[in-house]
């Protein structure tokens, strides 16, 4: 089966085709023909899933899937949320990012967090979706070269290593990401 990831985030799509089995051939976006920006502007991560791959679907006819995931901390009330990708402001940049967040959180002790994937899958017209969540803790320092954006922050419950130490097959095994793309396939080979 073919489908296209709707994505532009290259550290995600390289984290997707290392999940994949043979049974699936991915597709990019500029694959299908699609190199416009995909608009973002609902104020839900299930909403902006949706808002991706409606935007494939109804633009190219294409079977696809596509993943909004953001990082939710408890002592700030769930941000950055569905605002992670430009948490640090405009242009975006994981640095910033990632710098504001322990600025906000200096001091704090109470440093849980989730990171909450959901992926909407099209096929034919007909949309699903599945959610994956990783739970942990905020570090007060980045520890870690791997990973992207918040990983090096970010240390799942039961490990004392961030994501950004781990390998990526690791780190997929028990995150967000992993576990809702998990139950897409699981949906997709059952079909
Ligand atoms: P697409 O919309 O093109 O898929 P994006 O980077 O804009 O890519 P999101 O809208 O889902 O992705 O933004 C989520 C942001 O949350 C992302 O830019 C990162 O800063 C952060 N993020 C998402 N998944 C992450 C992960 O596995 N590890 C660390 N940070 C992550």
């Amino acid at each position: 089966m073919t489908l296209c990831f709707a994505t532009n985030n290259a550290n995600k799509l390289a984290e997707i085709s290392a999940m994949l089995g043979d049974q699936f051939e991915l597709k990019t976006l500029q694959e299908i023909g699609c190199f416009e920006e995909i608009p973002e502007t609902q104020d839900t991560i299930p909403g902006n899933s949706r808002q991706k791959a409606e935007h494939v679907w109804d633009n190219y006819r294409v079977n696809c899937f596509a993943d909004d995931s953001g990082l939710e901390v408890d002592a700030l009330s769930g941000a950055p949320g569905v605002h992670s990708a430009y948490y640090g402001g405009y242009p975006r940049s994981y640095e910033k990012n990632l710098n504001l967040l322990l600025t906000n959180l200096a001091g704090e002790a109470d440093r849980t967090a989730r990171f909450r994937t959901v992926i909407t899958l099209v096929i034919d017209g007909e949309y699903f979706v599945f959610e994956g969540i990783a739970e942990g803790k905020i570090l007060t320092e980045p520890r870690g070269d791997g990973g992207f954006g918040y990983d090096p922050i970010f240390q799942p419950d039961g490990y004392d290593r961030t994501f950004a130490e781990m390998r990526m097959e690791e780190k997929s095994a028990i995150s967000h990401r992993g576990k809702a793309f998990e139950k897409l396939v699981t949906f997709l080979k059952n079909r």
